[in-house]
């Protein structure tokens, strides 16, 4: 029999807005990617047949490993498993399922506890970069309880505060793969940015929006969504992405003036399906955008004094804060907050 057969040890966990399968690297089978498409259900709209929840944000997984880099905790992959085509693809990376890791590897006895509080250094294989999460670990084990609360997600749980340093590049090469702050294409002003996300970013009024449409509104709007997909596919070999008709990057982020106080307003196609809030890496792009001298989202912002810049990211569910500390007039590290919950632990079938 094979492992397929008698199933693959995996931990379900909602990572800050998404969810999905946590597994040991060494767990997975050799057929990695058709296992993982069984998995979710996948390809199917609804999933029915699997554990995806129909939608991206509920198709993702995380593989993790201890890792063999000097002062690094653990390696993480994460893989996306599109809803409705055959695709697993490691072509982005994931903030959001990255909160679920250091509980993950803690309690898989990757990472001992160092004491109330766990710091776990964990190396994103996407993008080769470093992201540090602390960790609740009150009386030498993990607590997935506690009083933070994150926009996307009801009731609270224990804070998962991650720290970014390096992530400026991460998939295209260079914060502004292009060169410019400002790229026209197909008639709209774009900028390319890479932050830990590549993203395209785009004031919504040149679209036709207000930028407070709900993001089923969006999705309907076919028009919409055939201009976002031209400008996508002409913008991912210019940010050093290749053809990207088939992956899922670089995400489509529309900006407005903020209407809730916060720095700046989006709607974020992640790129086809219509982001209910905005990913992690996505807002943390987003924000350095806005530290631009120029382009669309820095003539939209509203940007706080000082070198340390709290800057909220508003999407359709609230707002996602991140915390930019500047030097020499760049970003050099990020800072947002994410919880994480364990849903179930067990074995998942992928016959
Ligand atoms: O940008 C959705 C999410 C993400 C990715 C997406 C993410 C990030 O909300 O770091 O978290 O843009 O595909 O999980």
């Amino acid at each position: 029999m094979s492992d397929i057969d008698t199933g693959v040890r995996c931990m379900w966990m909602r990572g800050g807005t998404s969810k999905g399968g946590y597994f040991l690297a060494d767990d997975l089978p050799a057929d990695r990617d058709n296992f993982l498409l069984r998995v979710m259900g996948s390809p199917d709209p609804r999933q029915i047949d699997g554990m995806g929840g129909a939608n991206p944000l509920t198709s993702k997984v995380a593989v993790v490993q201890k890792s063999e880099r000097e002062g690094v905790d653990v390696d993480y992959l994460f893989l996306q498993v599109f809803v409705d085509q055959p695709i697993v693809t490691d072509a982005q990376n994931c903030g959001n399922i990255l909160a679920g890791i250091g509980p993950f590897a803690i309690e898989r006895g990757l990472v001992p506890v160092k004491g109330e509080k766990t710091e776990v250094s964990i190396f994103m294989e996407n993008t080769g970069q470093i992201a540090i999460a602390t960790i609740d670990t009150p009386g030498g084990q993990v607590t997935y309880k506690g009083d933070a609360r994150i926009d996307g997600v009801p009731g609270t749980s224990a804070p998962v505060p991650i720290v970014f340093a390096d992530t400026a590049g991460s998939s295209c090469g260079a914060l502004l793969p292009t060169g410019n702050a400002v790229d026209v294409i197909e008639g709209v002003a774009c900028t390319l940015i890479d932050n830990g996300m590549p993203c395209v970013v785009m004031r919504g009024d040149v679209l036709g929006i207000t930028g407070t449409e709900s993001p089923k509104d969006l999705e309907a709007n076919q028009e919409l969504r055939a201009k976002l997909e031209a400008i996508r596919l002409k913008a991912g070999p210019m940010m050093n992405l290749g053809d990207v008709s088939k992956k899922s990057v670089p995400k489509m982020t529309m900006v407005s003036a903020p209407t809730a106080g916060g720095a700046i307003s989006t709607r974020t196609f992640i790129p086809h399906t219509c982001h209910d809030a905005i990913g992690v890496l996505g807002a943390v792009s987003v924000a350095t955008a806005c530290l631009l001298p120029e382009g669309p989202a820095s003539e939209l912002a509203v940007i706080p004094d000082g070198d340390e810049k709290l800057l909220s990211v508003e999407h359709p569910t609230g707002e996602m804060s991140v915390i930019a500390t500047m030097k020499d007039g760049e970003v050099y590290r990020a800072a947002v907050l994410r919880t994480a919950r364990k849903l179930f632990d067990g074995m998942v079938f992928g016959d």
